[in-house]
């Protein structure tokens, strides 16, 4: 039998866990089929890759990096932990809970350095098109090779879709826009928060973005932040010079109208409002559409496309854990992908699908949801040997998170939590999140 082919559509931490998952059965002296990765940009490491750049790229396509200089973990590392490469085999010693952005690449790297799989990758290449051959069942994969400015194609057994859903960003229009006199701009686009130093900044959106973009922006200096809520406020206990008002109605100069008819002025307009599930490259038969939500729409076990299994998608759901449910996933795919895990009937996985969301719609507490997530994320290492770790204990960090961050939200990244894979304790920071400017990579290890 020839050997399979398998493509990867990106090396951000889903692409690359998929790349070790294989490599790690390889070592266990398994067949492991041809893996082919695609990555549009010039490096791994996907959002963690950081880039001044905003718009388009280098090569003139859209930048992928929604990430931001000062951008520190938002959730606790000890959630997000590989269970076969801790924290303390790749730092030489135990780092503190918050790694910024730079920490947490350099970590993401370490593991794949190791098992050595960069010469899997193709760098520069960005998938055009994807499409299905009924007759042979396979895949042709369309790809513009940006080193050379070459397009081609090449044919595969099954394709594994890892391009995030945290880069295209959700632009909504309110009126007044348009003859804003200021800035106006998606988080996707935000980088470096001393931009807003001593001014009055006006986000839109109330999750992970607007909490932390506004943070940023109130720890290098801004002036005063307002975040208009559509539905619901943070209500996190906020400095004096931060203010949650409902809904923007209109902005007309530099003043914003809101929806209880009181008005600011504002010298900026961060859009926090999210992003989409954006595939240019897929067919209708095989794009996804789903909400971002935990219980992704058409994907059997969160993973494999239901209308037609030999597909894949990794990492689509909302996250609550990261890191280590896309190892749970990737070595769930490769397993599939090798035969040893039964994919069952489209009717079958349609039900699982059904069932993960009346199960996900039970509650909306966030415990439910983490608890949740964490479940899921045990089901798919219970069917393969991703090194087993204390679920429960991450989710139990991912709690006392919470905690910490309607206790003080400022202060909650002062906290340490212990390790699920290695069982010892963070140290605490040298330096409170607030007062650490310089979040470089060696200021920060220097506990
Ligand atoms: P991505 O990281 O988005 O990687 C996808 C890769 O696919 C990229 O390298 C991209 O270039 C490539 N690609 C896309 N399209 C193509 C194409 N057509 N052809 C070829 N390659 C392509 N998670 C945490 O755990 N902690 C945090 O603190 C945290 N903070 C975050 C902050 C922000 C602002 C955002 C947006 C997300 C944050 N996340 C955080 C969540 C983040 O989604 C995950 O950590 C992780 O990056 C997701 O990995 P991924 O591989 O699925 O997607
Ligand atoms: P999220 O978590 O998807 O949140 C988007 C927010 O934007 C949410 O509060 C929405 O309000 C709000 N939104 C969406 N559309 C609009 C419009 N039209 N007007 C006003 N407000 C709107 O995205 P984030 O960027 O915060 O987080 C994504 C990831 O980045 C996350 O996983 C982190 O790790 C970092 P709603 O609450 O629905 O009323």
């Amino acid at each position: 039998m020839t050997q399979k082919r398998v493509a990867v559509i990106g090396a951000g931490p889903s692409g690359l866990a998929q790349l070790r998952a294989f490599q790690s059965a390889a070592q266990k002296g398994a067949e492991i089929p041809e893996i082919v990765c695609f990555e549009k940009q010039d490096n791994w490491g996907g959002l963690w890759n950081y880039t001044w750049r905003t718009g388009l790229d280098e090569n003139g396509e859209p930048v992928h990096c929604s990430m931001y200089r000062y951008l520190w973990s938002n959730g606790p590392k000890e959630g997000l932990e590989f269970a076969d490469y801790s924290f303390e085999e790749h730092f030489g010693k135990q780092i503190a809970s918050y790694p910024p952005r730079a920490v947490l690449f350099d970590y993401i790297e370490g593991r794949v350095l190791k098992a050595d799989v960069r010469k899997w990758i193709r760098f520069n290449s960005v998938i055009r098109w994807v499409q299905y051959n009924e007759d042979a069942g396979n895949f042709t994969v369309t790809v513009h090779d940006h080193s050379k400015d070459s397009t081609y194609s090449e044919d595969f057994d099954h394709v594994i879709v890892a391009s995030g859903h945290f880069s295209t960003p959700n632009v909504p229009f309110y009126e007044g826009f348009d003859t804003f006199n200021g800035r106006v701009l998606h988080a996707h686009d935000f980088r470096d928060a001393r931009e807003f130093k001593n001014k009055d900044i006006l986000i839109l959106g109330s999750s992970y973005s607007a909490e932390d973009i506004g943070s940023q922006c109130w720890k290098y200096g801004c002036k005063s932040v307002t975040v208009a809520y559509r539905n619901a406020p943070m209500g996190f206990d906020w400095p004096d010079n931060w203010a949650e008002v409902p809904a923007l109605v209109k902005v007309d100069g530099r003043t914003a109208y809101f929806k209880d008819g009181s008005s600011r002025e504002v010298d900026a307009i961060i859009l926090c409002t999210g992003y989409k599930h954006f595939f240019n490259f897929l067919p209708d038969d095989l794009r996804l559409k789903t909400a971002n939500r935990l219980a992704a729409a058409d994907l059997y076990k969160g993973v494999a496309w239901v209308h037609n299994p030999k597909l894949f998608y990794l990492g689509m759901q909302d996250q609550w854990f990261t890191f280590n449910m896309f190892d749970a996933q990737a070595w769930w795919v490769r397993d599939a992908i090798m035969g040893k895990l039964d994919i069952p009937g489209e009717q079958a996985m349609l039900a699982d699908v059904k069932e993960r969301e009346a199960r996900e719609e039970a509650s909306d507490d966030a415990k439910y949801a983490i608890k949740y997530q964490g479940d899921y994320v045990q089901e798919l290492i219970d069917e393969t040997d991703y090194p087993s770790f204390d679920v429960d204990g991450a989710c139990e960090a991912f709690y006392q998170w919470k905690k910490h961050k309607s206790e003080n939200i400022m202060g909650f990244r002062n906290n340490c939590y212990k390790s699920v894979i290695t069982g010892t304790m963070a140290p605490v920071h040298h330096t409170p999140w607030k007062d650490a400017l310089d979040d470089t990579m060696p200021v920060y290890l220097q506990n």
